[in-house]
């Protein structure tokens, strides 16, 4: 054994995994949809080991009081922490984002982050607001000025809850597709609970190196979705999931690893592997 490697090993088994749950809108990255129901879905996850999940919603307002309440007492049971909250969805069912052309479906993504910081704080939870695809596509100027000023807006009101911007590879977004970029965009939003999402399947198209991004982006990186180069889930692609972790150990990323996988080959065996790739059990 090369000596040196048992500490960040340990830390590498032991680091917390989650799972896309989606509540209203099914997502192809899930292997939960949501006509099975919140609890239901909520309690197969922590069957299978993981200590986590991220809520991919569409609506917080329209959650009711009575599943809220559902929810909170779930995860009560179960121990499962939310460790984000996916809001893409809003921008392939309505088309609404930051950098839309319309000002008014500029002005309806950003009302909607500020509904999932409210649902995250009243429900006090202690989940990331992933700024994926509600930023748009549009990579021009015109575009990155409303990304930034949607961001200023967003962070200023966050009060406690933080969000992360996620680079997307070059077939899905323009606008911002590298952790540099990221990074960049941070600087000019001077906004400490505003950090990035590193996703490995994007990363992997976009970065020159995924360890060297990893140890550059440091404590700003406050989030995780992993899925192998396939976006299948870890271990059946080419990815290589031990250095990408040993990269977050050495920054000391205390997050969650969450799975943004296609259920393939079949959602029982996905749910398996990424556990067994991740935990090396
Ligand atoms: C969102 O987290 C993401 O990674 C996108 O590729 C989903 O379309
Ligand atoms: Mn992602």
């Amino acid at each position: 054994m090369e000596i040196g490697l048992q500490p960040a090993e340990d830390r590498f088994m032991s680091m917390q995994t989650a799972l896309i749950v989606p509540i209203q809108d099914p997502t192809p990255f899930s292997p939960f949809s949501p006509t099975t129901g919140l609890v239901e879905n909520l309690k197969r996850a922590n069957e299978a080991g993981y200590d986590g999940v991220e809520l991919a919603i569409t609506h917080p307002e329209r959650i009711s009081p009575a599943e809220r309440e559902q929810l909170l007492k779930t995860l009560d049971e179960t121990g499962l922490a939310v460790a984000a909250i996916t809001t893409g969805q809003a921008y392939e069912i309505e088309g609404i984002s930051f950098t839309e052309e319309d000002p008014a479906l500029r002005r309806r993504a950003i009302e909607r982050i500020k509904a999932h910081l409210n649902f995250v704080r009243e429900l006090d939870l202690r989940a990331v607001v992933i700024i994926g695809l509600i930023r748009g596509r549009r990579g021009d100027k015109k575009g990155r000025s409303w990304l930034i000023e949607a961001l200023c807006e967003c962070t200023k009101e966050a009060r406690g809850v933080r969000l992360a911007i996620e680079p997307l590879n070059r077939y899905e977004s323009s606008l911002v597709n590298t952790m540099q970029e990221a990074l960049e965009i941070l600087e000019e939003v001077e906004a400490e609970n505003l950090g990035l999402l590193l996703d490995t399947f994007h990363a992997n198209i976009e970065e020159v190196s995924i360890e060297g991004s990893i140890l550059k982006a440091g404590d700003r990186i406050f989030h995780v979705h992993v899925a192998d180069s396939n976006r299948w889930a870890p271990g059946y692609g080419h990815l290589n999931f031990t250095k990408i972790t040993r990269a977050l150990c050495k920054i000391n990323y205390k997050g969650f690893l969450s799975a943004e996988v296609l259920p393939e080959p079949n959602p029982d065996d996905c749910l398996k592997k990424i556990i067994c790739h991740l935990k090396r059990r």
